[in-house]
């Protein structure tokens, strides 16, 4: 449509501002802060005292189940289902749902129904299941609050291959739903769907991407950039896979447990497929890809415009896929929408796979991606071992599944329901369960004379309990300061963590321990690291001035080495992190967007980013312990020095040559991006000013304090 023909609902130029953000088209690199403020109360329908939680657990789970039941095989004109049985369909939205988790940032996944928003309801590799989620509707209507969409998704998966005669490992509720898209997650840095602008070198995946083109959940399923080369796909697939934290063994029984349900749709010419959900007119009702491919539903249906069936009984749990996979020499050709796939040679099989509709029978099909499954070498032990083993490929995919569908939820203490595994699994980054008599207000006050009789300075004490909370990711609930893991590997061992200044401080703090444990109570070294920071903080703020009481809830537990999956924490590991001044190496994006993307991880709004840089510079805790932004002359006292001298009229030049881009003012400070965005940016300088004023000493370490406590307790599910 173009502008003269005068029915286009966009204005050209710049947006309506019900449309979008103009000043977003006018600078566009100005920074986001919107993803400092997710989720804002105004955009929340529930009321102030609503409790997922509650609602959640009053419910009766096995009604619930018996209804999505029912949905499965009552199939509906306007969307008929494959082989009378929705099964395939809702399987293939629980994993779509869970699959855009990514272990790099822990972002994407099902945790808060964004499966409902742009862009992935819209996503091409999402295509249809727009009617999946509108065939489930009336049972979220029908309990409403009481059921998230993020939970019933994954739910339907769980009853769909229950129903199929297959055995779930289990399933927690705890989803809340969120009423806005997630904006703060980076899908890569195409601007046309299923373009591939994220390898470099020899087909290096741009950090923290998991999908290899934009719009799949994970790889091509023709094969890398359709290329039907089934050997270069399993490389995808192992990369793709491995980094959401699934080894060789999970991806195959995912991959062939997954296609052991259901179909693909490439009946006809894909062109013949309208708009997706977000673009589609206002009459489509939030539905979106209306074929005018003959029926353009059922046997008719276009989704991806591949059309196979993988197994002779596509609603029943078994272990077929495989005896197919290995009974057959297959050959390349194109499905009636022109896709690369596989058939056996020689007509093999071709009266055994029923079409969708019980209209006849064809032969047995594979794409590229699943062909994967038994030439490169590695999946093919596996997949043999499954042939002959179904109990074990029913093992390890029930476990699979359950690791995929609930991986983005984090610690076990958030799941809900009466069908919660009682076993511990290492990805849950499990916790020992807290024994012995809790900590009194007298403990807390001994311990704290003892940490300060330690000797170690506040920027120490500090460092070292920042370091020990800020591995916490908001996104799939993971890190965090309970635990202690600080002090094992591999965080010990990081860079960031300053490993010399991060082992001195944990040496002191077991002293203090040894001291105080009895037979009855201990004390963590969890809640000792955390309760150390709030004393390196007391002390830095009456030094100024300007006491402050830094709240402080005990409770932590310390994890083992064993609880600890290294190779998986290994993703936990910041490679930037502007509150201790740290950039591993300069990144294609302005190292200013990187502070807002920790800040986002850490949960923390733009003033308590505002208020904890200001602190934590004064406090001179930087990870290497350099004086980049420290604007002070008396470093380790709770000052609002650097927001004063920062706000202060100075020039600033850029140091030639430096990596993290430093830049020095003539007043003899050095500072990085992160330190300088608080004067240069509009909004960001305007909660400095807030800070920086004469009237704001009191709020500015009362503010600090809270916005440390929050940072300090944001693995607190314990409480919760
Ligand atoms: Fe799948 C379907 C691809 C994995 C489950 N898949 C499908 C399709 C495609 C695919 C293309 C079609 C769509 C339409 O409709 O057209 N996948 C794929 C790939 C991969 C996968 C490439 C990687 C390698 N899956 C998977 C997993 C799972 C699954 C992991 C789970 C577990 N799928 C599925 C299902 C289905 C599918 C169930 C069917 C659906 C129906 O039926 O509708």
């Amino acid at each position: 449509m173009n502008e003269s023909s005068g029915k286009c609902p966009v204005l050209h130029g710049q947006p309506h501002p019900g449309q979008g953000d103009s000043n977003k088209n006018w600078w566009p690199n100005t920074l986001n802060l919107k993803i400092l403020a997710k989720n804002p109360e105004a955009t929340n329908p529930h009321d102030p005292d609503f409790d997922y939680k509650a609602a959640f657990e009053s419910l009766d789970l096995a009604a619930v189940k018996e209804d999505l039941r029912a949905v499965l095989t009552d199939s509906q004109d306007w969307w008929p289902a494959d082989f009378g049985h929705y099964g395939g369909l809702f399987v293939r939205m629980a994993w779509h749902a869970s699959g855009t988790y990514r272990s790099g940032d822990g972002r994407g996944g099902a945790g808060h129904g964004q499966h409902r928003f742009a862009p992935q309801n819209s996503w091409p590799d999402n295509g249809n299941l727009d009617k999946a989620r509108r065939l489930i509707w009336p049972v979220k209507k029908k309990y409403g609050q009481k059921i998230s969409w993020g939970d019933l998704m994954i739910l339907a998966g769980n009853v769909a291959m229950e129903d199929m005669g297959f055995p779930t490992f289990g399933f927690a509720g705890g989803r809340p739903d969120v009423y806005e898209p997630d904006a703060d997650v980076y899908w890569g840095p195409e601007t046309e769907w299923l373009d591939d602008k994220r390898y470099s070198g020899d087909r290096d995946l741009l950090d923290p991407l998991a999908a290899v083109q934009m719009g799949l959940i994970y790889v091509n399923p023709e094969g890398p950039n359709g290329v039907p080369d089934p050997l270069a796909s399993a490389k995808d697939i192992r990369e793709t896979f491995k980094r959401m934290g699934m080894n060789d063994e999970e991806t195959v029984a995912l991959i062939a447990g997954g296609h052991t349900f259901g179909k693909t749709h490439g009946a006809g010419d894909a062109a013949l497929v309208g708009p997706e959900p977000e673009a589609a007119p206002i009459e489509e009702q939030g539905l979106g890809w209306k074929s005018s491919h003959k029926s353009g539903k059922g046997i008719d249906a276009i989704t991806s415009g591949l059309e196979v069936t993988w197994t002779y009984n596509p609603t029943r749990w078994d272990n077929e896929f495989f005896h197919i996979l290995f009974s057959y020499e297959w050959e390349l050709f194109e499905s009636p929408a022109g896709a690369k796939q596989w058939r056996p040679v020689n007509n093999g099989g071709s009266n055994l796979v029923p079409e969708a509709d019980g209209s006849g029978k064809r032969e047995p099909r594979m794409l590229t991606s699943d062909l994967a499954l038994r030439f490169d070498p590695i999946y093919a032990e596996i997949s043999k071992k499954f042939k002959d083993d179904q109990d074990a490929f029913t093992e390890a995919f029930a476990r699979a599944w359950f690791k995929l569908t609930h991986r983005d939820m984090g610690p076990k203490a958030r799941y809900l329901g009466p069908e919660v595994p009682a076993e511990d699994l290492i990805w849950q980054d499990p916790l020992p369960v807290h024994t012995g008599e809790a900590l009194t207000d007298a403990d807390v006050e001994t311990l704290k004379a003892a940490i300060v009789a330690t000797g170690l300075s506040n920027s120490e004490l500090v460092a070292t309990a920042w370091a020990s909370a800020a591995s916490f990711r908001s996104s799939d609930k993971r890190g965090g300061a309970n635990g202690a893991r600080i002090a094992l590997a591999p965080q010990k061992d990081w860079t960031v963590n300053n490993p010399e200044r991060t082992a001195k401080v944990i040496a002191a703090l077991r002293e203090v321990k040894a001291g105080f444990d009895t037979e009855t109570k201990q004390v963590s070294l969890a809640d000792l690291i955390v309760l150390a920071g709030g004393v390196g903080i007391e002390q830095a703020a009456a030094a100024a001035g300007t006491p402050v009481t830094v709240p402080f809830t005990g409770g932590r537990v310390d994890a083992t080495q064993e609880q600890t999956d290294v190779e998986n924490f290994a993703w936990l590991e910041p490679r930037y992190d502007g509150f201790r001044n740290y950039l591993e190496k300069k990144s294609k994006a302005a190292t200013e967007y990187l502070l807002l993307d920790r800040a986002n991880l850490l949960g923390v709004t733009a003033p308590e980013m505002t208020v904890l840089v200001a602190g934590l510079r004064v406090l001179d805790t930087n990870w290497d312990g350099s004086k980049t932004g420290v604007f002070t002359d008396r470093p380790g006292v709770l000052t609002r020095d650097f927001l004063t001298n920062l706000l202060d009229y100075q020039v600033w030049t850029p140091v030639e040559g430096t990596e993290e881009e430093l830049f020095t003012s003539d007043k003899g400070f050095t500072g990085s991006r992160y330190d300088l965005i608080f004067g240069s940016n509009s909004e960001l300088r305007s909660y400095a000013e807030v800070y920086a004023g004469d009237d704001a000493s009191a709020k500015f370490v009362n503010d600090f304090a809270a916005a440390w406590a929050k940072v300090m307790d944001n693995d607190r599910f314990d409480l919760r």
